[in-house]
């Protein structure tokens, strides 16, 4: 059984899940906007991503007979500088995530729950995997700076993207 206070927390995950796919789905329409066909469809399958992400801890909760509340998801801003800026603010997002996954896990651990602790590990492990990967790619955007053409061959590379779960 979960513990009432670490209920709360991963119900709050939930909803930054989902929104985390809002805030991808947001970064895919700047993307398409700008001409940018390849970092839109790379942040669509972000968005899958994120989605997945929230049903898999939907259904965690649901085989652990949590009483679920389902709260608002919060807006998102279609806000951005450039395909670096938008890279950068996914990299600041991704690093959030990862300190609230932490401290969801550093409850799990205190509780000594440890399928909970053991469900976690899997997302922590996901966020490793994750901040490497814009990490690289926000590398490459600098590297081209705003040579068209680069911007052009990186936007190619992120086409080639595809879900996997
Ligand atoms: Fe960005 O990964 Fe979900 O948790």
């Amino acid at each position: 059984m979960i513990s009432k206070a670490l209920q709360k927390e991963l119900i709050i995950q939930l909803n930054k899940e989902f929104h985390s796919a809002y805030i991808y789905l947001g970064m895919s329409a700047y993307s398409s906007k700008e001409g940018f066909n390849g970092a839109a469809s790379w942040f669509l399958i972000q968005y899958q991503e994120e989605v997945s992400h929230g049903m898999k801890l939907f259904k965690y909760l649901e085989d652990q007979n949590v009483e679920l509340s389902l709260p608002t998801i919060d807006a998102v801003k279609v806000e951005y500088k450039s395909l670096l800026d938008v890279f950068k603010k996914s990299l600041a997002h991704e690093q959030t995530m990862t300190k609230n996954l932490n401290n969801l896990s550093d409850l799990a651990m205190k509780d000594k729950d440890h399928a909970t602790y053991n469900l976690l590990q899997w997302y922590v492990t996901e966020q490793v995997e994750e901040e490497a990967t814009v990490g690289e790619i926000i590398d490459h955007i600098k590297l081209v700076g705003d040579n068209g053409y680069g911007l052009y061959t990186i936007d190619k590379e992120l086409a080639s993207r595809s879900f996997v779960d």
